[in-house]
């Protein structure tokens, strides 16, 4: 099938250079046709929740929805949420093994995150999770409505707000003290009424 064709559209990729930080991007990862295909299996075969975390005292549901996959070996906590682990799907192993080919890194986990429309957001966080370990590899697959992803230095205030904008097929690689020197977020953003999926795949626990 054409899959091998259009796999890597272009891949050519650049390093992002931002004070204390390590951020490569390839915009084109994967082609066009390929990412539709992944966007609607992964919407269709997922097995989403709508996560709830305490606020005030007060359960609360997240803006998105998400869902984790990976090894058996350990539980995750995100952002103080404790999420139900499945078992690695076909399709997931089969993006894992290109990513891992990519970057030269392993991933034991992927966090799915599914923004309905632009009212569904991730606030300003770090993947610091100790069970992350230290200077975390994270790659982060987009497909889908191209959303804003912002990232700010958590303690120069002089560093002006990083903006990126991650399309359709693109792959995203944040490592080295990012996580350590700065939160990011995708906020949420009006007049945005189509889907985007992101995978962040993760070496957890290790
Ligand atoms: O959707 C994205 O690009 C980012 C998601 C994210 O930051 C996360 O799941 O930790
Ligand atoms: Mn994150």
């Amino acid at each position: 099938m054409s899959d091998q064709i259009d796999l890597f559209a272009d891949g050519s990729g650049s390093e992002i250079s931002l004070p204390d930080a390590k951020l490569d991007f390839f915009p084109g990862f994967i082609g066009t046709d390929l990412a539709d295909r992944w966007l609607t299996e992964l919407q269709q075969s997922l097995n989403w929740e709508q996560s709830t975390i305490t606020m005030y005292g007060k359960p609360v549901l997240i803006p998105r929805m998400n869902a984790w996959y990976g090894d058996d070996d350990c539980d995750y906590r995100y952002s103080g949420l404790t999420m139900t682990r499945n078992d690695w799907s076909p399709l997931l192993l089969t993006i894992r093994q290109l990513i891992q080919d990519k970057t030269g890194y392993d991933f034991n986990s992927v966090l799915a995150n599914w923004y309905r429309d632009g009212n569904d957001s991730v606030g300003w966080h770090s993947d610091d999770e100790p069970e992350l370990g230290k200077n975390p590899v994270i790659a982060s697959i987009s497909l889908g409505t191209t959303r804003r992803f912002v990232m700010k230095h958590r303690r120069r205030k002089d560093l002006a707000p990083f903006e990126l904008s991650l399309s359709h097929g693109s792959l995203l690689v944040m490592s080295g003290s990012t996580q350590h020197f700065w939160y990011h977020t995708i906020p949420k953003q009006r007049g945005v009424t189509d889907a985007r999926i992101n995978l962040t795949f993760r070496q957890i626990c290790n």
